[in-house]
């Protein structure tokens, strides 16, 4: 049976900005090949206001705007009311870190919205009564959510099955089973002097294997110590 395509509606104050990530490469094939569908709204499209804005000043007088909640109440409606969603996402810096985890989670369901935060933040009735979940993709601050949220789909798609041409590449990449990736090489096998290691020119497939399995332990050992311990 054939699996039936992602659909991501992503909701922002700049969808010129994420024309470009999902036009090139493994994302835009994916799409070109009817495995995902990306629609980018703009939000100022359902503000009621003359000036199509979609923030105000916060009460209890913190400096920096907010988000209001009846654009965002709009926008989600006129996507809810044409079919059903498995997740709202909201991106924003104060919220779970995403990881591979959720990245393979997400790429098993079929519609998603994606709501972009902004400004110092969005209503708090749109974190409690709107959305499903919350992501940050990182501990650093960035100018808006949309590139976490270009992050976050090209992270969905590139898992989505016939979206990478080689079907093992996505299981065997760095985090799938909490490890680095082992280096790789390619030809020359010696490069001034610098050679790749022996046993992969070996065609011992067994050795190799044992190899990679042990390079990629050392690798996350060495740089990142924390994926051993904790077994998400
Ligand atoms: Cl989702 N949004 C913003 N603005 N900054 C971030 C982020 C999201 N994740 C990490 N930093």
């Amino acid at each position: 049976m054939k699996r039936p395509s992602v659909r991501i509606d992503i909701i922002t104050v700049l969808p010129e900005l994420l024309n470009g990530p999902f036009s090139h490469s493994i994302v835009k094939r994916a799409i070109d090949k009817g495995l995902a569908e990306i629609y980018l709204h703009n939000l100022r499209d359902f503000s009621t206001d003359k000036h199509r804005s979609v923030d105000d000043y916060p009460y209890g007088g913190e400096p920096g705007m907010v988000m209001g909640i009846e654009p965002i109440e709009r926008a989600i409606q006129s996507l809810t009311s044409e079919r059903s969603y498995d997740e709202i996402i909201f991106t924003t810096p104060d919220a779970p870190t995403y990881n591979q985890k959720t990245a393979n989670r997400l790429s098993t369901l079929e519609n998603i919205i994606i709501l972009c935060g902004h400004y110092k933040g969005v209503d708090q009735r749109v974190r409690d009564h709107l959305v499903t979940m919350e992501l940050s993709i990182g501990d650093y601050v960035l100018s808006g959510g949309e590139i976490a949220a270009a992050v976050i789909t090209d992270s969905i798609i590139r898992l989505l099955p016939g979206a990478i041409s080689d079907t093992v590449s996505a299981l065997s990449d760095s985090y799938q089973d909490n490890l680095l990736s082992p280096p790789v090489y390619t030809r020359p096998a010696n490069f001034k002097g610098w050679k790749v290691p022996e046993i992969l020119l070996s065609g011992h497939a067994a050795k190799i294997d044992e190899w990679k399995h042990r390079k990629a332990l050392e690798k996350t050992k060495k740089l990142r110590p924390d994926l051993l311990e904790d077994e998400k």
